[in-house]
């Protein structure tokens, strides 16, 4: 017994030792050249310069160790966007700021912020990203293999098309829209009576500038960055459905090899850069300054905004698709979200 105890106290000192060593951490030989970031929109979209921000802020903090590029177009999975959390978690992409969207066919909690007319401000969103929601997705994420550092923001999605400004559910009969790649916004507009077709970003702005589909759906950002309103979509509808916030995350062995300072250095980063995305993208959009909305409404673009008894018979119609995915995403969390809305 004393003699085994012995040993033990040999070898921790042995283990110890080791430890002093490599206080440091891993050896910078054991650092990549570059970080591959995967991103959906570059810059200027506030997506892309949240990323930037992400990149630059990393790069000052750890003297240049950390070089991460940024891949927008969700090029490292060949523009699917749907495939990036999967890529990251098998280690084809480093790092990414991923919309939750484009990460909900894996983590099916995520679709918590494309439930329809969930969250009706901004305080909402951030009750959920801020608060035991936000919490339980990250847990989810790290699950996976993936380490979830920061929120940003994409933003509320208002619905655009060039053909009728859509005031009730009837208005958008027949339209043919593109969605995004999650099965429940195929849900939700087919629902409200349009005709939805799943695309990736990538196919969404050929098909968007040939007049093959007729609207989408997306933050105003991406719409004024794009000039959506040169390819036609000149009726947009502000009825804030959904809002898609950003994460940023690495993959976990990528994670691992760093040193806890450089660790410290790259989430410090990531928060900031965060703070900073969630900023820009919501510039010109708020209650108190809607500067976008009216350099929009300058290009001739009909601005529709619903009053609450419209923007109630929007909800009715979309009841079942909530009550649907309700289930699906898990009950408790999507009774927890409602709390903390309710108590924001
Ligand atoms: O594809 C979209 O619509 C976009 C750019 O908003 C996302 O990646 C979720």
């Amino acid at each position: 017994m004393t003699r085994r105890l012995a040993q033990c106290v040999g070898g921790c000192m042995v283990v110890a030792a080791l430890l002093v060593v490599g206080a440091g951490g891993p050896a910078l030989a054991d650092y990549k050249d570059e970080y591959r970031v995967s991103t959906v929109v570059p810059a200027p979209f506030p997506w892309g310069l949240a990323a930037e921000r992400w990149a630059e802020l990393a790069a000052e903090r750890t003297d240049g160790r950390i070089n991460m590029v940024i891949y927008p177009g969700a090029q490292l999975v060949q523009g699917e966007q749907t495939r990036e959390f999967t890529a990251m978690r098998r280690g084809v992409i480093d790092m990414a700021v991923g919309s939750t969207i484009n990460w909900s066919p894996q983590i099916v909690e995520m679709n918590i912020f494309s439930l329809p007319f969930l969250m009706p401000d901004y305080a909402a969103l951030d009750a959920l990203t801020q608060g035991p929601v936000g919490e339980r997705i990250f847990e989810r994420i790290r699950e996976n293999e993936v380490v979830p550092l920061a929120w940003a923001e994409n933003g509320f999605r208002e619905v655009t098309n060039s053909k009728v400004a859509i005031r009730t559910p009837a208005d958008m009969r027949g339209l043919k829209m593109r969605v995004v790649g999650s099965p429940i916004y195929n849900d939700i507009f087919t629902a409200l009576g349009a005709n939805p077709t799943q695309m990736s970003w990538a196919d969404a702005q050929p098909a968007l500038s040939t007049g093959a589909v007729d609207g989408q759906e997306n933050p105003l950002t991406i719409y004024s960055v794009l000039k959506m309103h040169e390819l036609g979509q000149d009726h947009i509808t502000l009825w804030r459905y959904v809002a898609d916030p950003l994460i940023f995350a690495v993959n976990q062995a990528v994670w691992d090899s760093f040193s806890e300072e450089d660790r410290g250095h790259v989430l410090d980063a990531a928060l900031e850069a965060g703070a900073y995305g969630i900023e820009v993208a919501r510039a010109g959009l708020t209650a108190d300054d809607e500067s976008l909305i009216e350099e929009i409404e300058g290009f001739g673009v009909t601005v529709t905004r619903l009053s609450s008894d419209e923007r109630a018979a929007f909800v009715d119609a979309t009841r079942d698709v909530y009550a649907d995915w309700r289930e699906r995403i898990g009950a408790d969390l999507v009774d927890m979200a409602e709390e903390s809305i309710a108590n924001r």
